[in-house]
């Protein structure tokens, strides 16, 4: 298995809630490399843009105000398998649902206000990393 890149996003709610720190905690536990982060705060046109394939949903305008409300972290990561590993430590969509020790059963407030965002594929990887970093902002392995 080569190594891979993902997106993750620490979302509006648990920035505000102050939950960087437990977030990171967790990543690095799961000897995910961090390899590039910046925090963010977008405008509602650019939530719309990164959640574009959700656009026809009826949550759609809830989750882009939502994720245009505040700070957010974006982050690339960086490691074997690291698009299937994240999404399992982040847990389901709905934290009702999520397994226990899982981010988002430990910090999201519901299916919308859910802590933590991941890429779901290698292509929408490279297309979410690309949303957020310049490849000179990525750390390179010299
Ligand atoms: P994912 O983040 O687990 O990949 P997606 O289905 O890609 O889940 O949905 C993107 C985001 O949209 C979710 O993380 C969540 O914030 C929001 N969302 C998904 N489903 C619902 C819903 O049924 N109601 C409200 N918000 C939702
Ligand atoms: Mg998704």
């Amino acid at each position: 298995m080569a190594t891979e890149r993902t997106l993750t996003i620490i979302k509006p709610d648990a920035v505000a809630a102050g939950h960087i720190g437990d977030i990171i905690k967790i990543l690095e536990a799961s000897q995910f490399k961090i390899v590039a982060a910046r925090l963010v705060s977008l405008s509602k046109k650019e939530a719309e843009g990164f959640y574009a394939v959700h656009r026809d949903k009826p949550f759609f305008q809830s989750l882009t105000n939502f994720m245009s409300s505040g700070r957010a972290l974006a982050m690339v990561l960086e490691g074997e398998n690291i698009i299937a590993r994240l999404r399992e430590v982040m847990g389901s969509t709905n934290p009702a649902n999520a397994a226990p020790g899982t981010i988002r059963k430990l910090y999201a407030t519901n299916i919308e206000r859910n802590a933590v965002h991941g890429s779901d594929s290698s292509e929408n990887a490279k297309s979410e990393i690309h949303f957020f970093f310049k490849p000179n902002e990525i750390f390179q392995r010299v």
